[in-house]
């Protein structure tokens, strides 16, 4: 347990299963992952209201939906491919609300590229109803939306009796919430949060999509569950052109989980790996990203190993994770690229550059395939077609394979060198173990690849008590001191999370500079600043403070006292114990701040 094993969400189902099984044969399930800090609030919240952690919707539904809405998240620049799923939905004459504290581009408009039209310029108008949000106010909004249903009583009875339960508790704290409070947390006007909930109860055909912007809160497993109320009221999940989609970030990032890349792994899990592989999992939880931190920290860590992934810049609070990385005897990372976290090592520090998805795999002289699994729970192979930077490169798997066989020796009884010889014998594996995955060979090869079972999507929901669960939270009392700001660190459209392409934002008009805080321009004023002023950033937390210095201040279009950095220029303002109850995913998006002068 003095070993941490993280991963990023790029590693294929087939070195991911073979990286968990190898820790734990090592006897841990310290497996840390990217997750933890992204979709981990939405992988918390939905198994215990709707019975699995994942989305409900294929692509197809998209086209057959009535109202779409979409919340914190920026598809344009995070999700290009899924503006044309909203592009032919809204032909097809869906109603798209967006809501985000920022207007985003792609949100607005959208233009297609492979279409004469979108090369000419015309943006297609993509949302009819834009609600500008204010940072950690969703919670409030749906409740407001979800007032106004009730009060229409536009409720689908049949599938409420049917399929659910917990409505009367629910209705009730529905009806006790507060509109004073609904509007001053969300920052929305009351006739506007009207027009959403009239919408709603409008529709039943309806779609929530969310990243970000939701998971990345302290009432994040809250704010889901209460979108998961308002699907429930209209009987909008588990038909088609209706459902859940949280949003995905790394190309296999779910994959993985399903893999086993987890540090709370179910006992079914490891009740059928243990019978696969002969030996006893481990049971114990293991740490997460924040505890892996803190443990490194204490010195009750002492190994990290890093499948992939920048733990120094993506994770919370710089510093800490510095710190703790220079207090472990070992680092070591298997990567594509380099990055700061090789720079911040252990006593022994170990680079081990593997091959990338985008080349040929070669084992024991028969080309290889990998398979993902993406955001919809479509399984899909992967092969390379570029030839090798380096002959000498080794494939994740071949590397997983190799060090699991130096550390366990023969005594583990898993052939690690005969199943990274040839991917096929790792899928086997995987199908004995995993529901869902029967005859992966032969299912994967054909195009499109599979579909993972759904209960939900087909109207069952395996819950604690065989239903749908309605959930009932009180507004949270959201932590802002007169003078802070509540700071979100969000992405540009030039980067991949801690891999900056370039220095522009062009969809928000920001040319060749990343240490910019976007402000409203009337908390500007009130800190006597001016658009392009230079500014020192303080963190407050807990009674601790956090500086990032040297920012240029500007006026932006964002709701009074909320601002804008980026990640992972930002992330040393992120208190490390600043977390979602129950996920633990650090609150990216709502950090307490004070601007002043530089
Ligand atoms: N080009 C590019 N694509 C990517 C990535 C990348 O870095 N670059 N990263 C990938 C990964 S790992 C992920 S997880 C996804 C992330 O995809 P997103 O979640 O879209 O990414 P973020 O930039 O973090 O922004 C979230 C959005 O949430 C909004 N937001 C912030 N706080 C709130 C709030 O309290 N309420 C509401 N309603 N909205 C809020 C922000 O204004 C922003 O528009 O993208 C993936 N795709
Ligand atoms: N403040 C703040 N912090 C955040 C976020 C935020 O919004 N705000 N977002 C969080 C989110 S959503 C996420 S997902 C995490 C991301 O956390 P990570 O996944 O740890 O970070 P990345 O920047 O995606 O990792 C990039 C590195 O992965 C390696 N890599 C890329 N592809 C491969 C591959 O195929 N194999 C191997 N072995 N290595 C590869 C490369 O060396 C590259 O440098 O960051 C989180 N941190
Ligand atoms: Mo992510």
């Amino acid at each position: 347990h003095e070993a941490l094993f993280y991963a990023s969400g790029r590693t294929s189902n087939e070195a991911a299963f073979l990286y968990q099984l190898f820790v734990r044969k090592f006897g841990t399930n310290n497996l840390p992952d990217c997750s933890n800090m992204c979709h981990e609030s939405s992988s918390f919240a939905l198994p215990q209201v709707v019975g699995i952690g994942k989305g409900t919707v294929k692509l197809e539904d998209f086209e057959k939906a009535g109202l779409i809405l979409i919340l914190g998240q920026n598809p344009g620049t995070n999700h290009p491919r899924m503006l044309t799923a909203l592009q032919a939905a809204k032909r097809a004459g869906a109603t798209i609300v967006a809501i985000n504290p920022l207007k985003e581009a792609g949100l607005l408009g959208f233009n297609n590229p492979q279409e004469v039209r979108g090369m000419l310029g015309f943006a297609t108008p993509l949302t009819d109803l834009y609600l500008q949000v204010k940072i950690g106010g969703d919670q409030a909004l749906l409740q407001g939306a979800m007032k106004v249903v009730l009060a229409k009583g536009a409720l689908d009875r049949g599938f409420i009796a049917d399929r659910t339960d917990g409505f009367e508790a629910f209705a009730e704290s529905i009806q006790a919430a507060d509109w004073d409070a609904i509007v001053r947390q969300s920052g929305i006007a009351r006739t506007d949060i009207e027009k959403l909930g009239e919408l709603v109860a409008r529709h039943d055909r309806i779609i929530a999509c969310w990243a970000m912007g939701l998971t990345q809160q302290k009432h994040a497993v809250a704010t889901i569950q209460e979108l998961v109320n308002l699907m429930l009221m209209r009987g909008a999940i588990g038909k088609p052109g209706a459902g859940l989609c949280p949003v995905r970030g790394h190309s296999n990032v779910q994959g993985d989980r399903t893999m086993g890349i987890w540090e709370r792994p179910p006992a079914w899990f490891l009740d059928a790996l243990g019978k696969e592989f002969r030996f006893a999992p481990p049971r114990e939880h293991g740490f997460d990203t924040v505890e892996a931190i803190r443990a490194m920290r204490d010195g009750r860590a002492k190994v990290f190993f890093a499948m992939g992934g920048n733990f120094l810049s993506a994770t919370p609070d710089t510093e800490a994770t510095a710190a703790g990385l220079k207090n472990c005897r070992l680092t070591a990372h298997v990567s594509i690229k380099l990055n700061r976290s090789h720079l911040v090592t252990g006593r022994t520090a170990l680079i081990l550059p593997c091959l990338g998805r985008t080349e040929k795999d070669h084992q024991q002289g028969k080309e290889q395939f990998v398979t993902t699994e993406n955001s919809m729970g479509v399984v899909q192979m992967s092969k390379g077609n570029l030839e090798p930077a380096s002959k000498q490169l080794l494939s994740e798997t071949a590397i997983v394979a190799r060090v699991a066989e130096a550390t366990l020796g023969d005594a583990s009884g898993v052939p690690w060198a005969e199943l990274a010889a040839d991917y096929d014998r790792i899928r086997d594996r995987i199908a004995r173990v995993i529901p869902g995955f029967e005859n992966y060979n032969e299912r994967v090869r054909k195009p499109g690849g599979f579909y993972l079972p759904n209960k939900p999507r087909e109207g069952t929901f395996p819950t604690a008590t065989g239903k749908a669960r309605f959930t009932a939270h009180p507004l949270p009392e959201l932590p802002c001191e007169p003078g802070q700001l509540v700071m979100m660190t969000i992405r540009t459209h030039d980067q991949f999370n801690t891999t900056v392409y370039g220095l522009d934002d062009r969809y928000r008009g920001i040319k060749n500079e990343r240490r910019v805080i976007l402000m409203n321009a009337a908390d500007l004023a009130d800190r006597g600043l001016k658009d392009g002023d230079l500014v020192n950033l303080t963190g407050h937390f807990r009674g601790e403070t956090r500086h990032a210095n040297r920012f240029i201040a500007l006026a932006y279009d964002i709701p009074r006292g909320c601002s804008a950095t980026y990640f992972p220029e930002a992330n040393v303002l992120v208190p490390l114990d600043s977390a979602a109850d129950g996920s633990n995913t650090p609150t990216s998006k709502y950090v307490t701040i004070t601007v002043a002068k530089a």
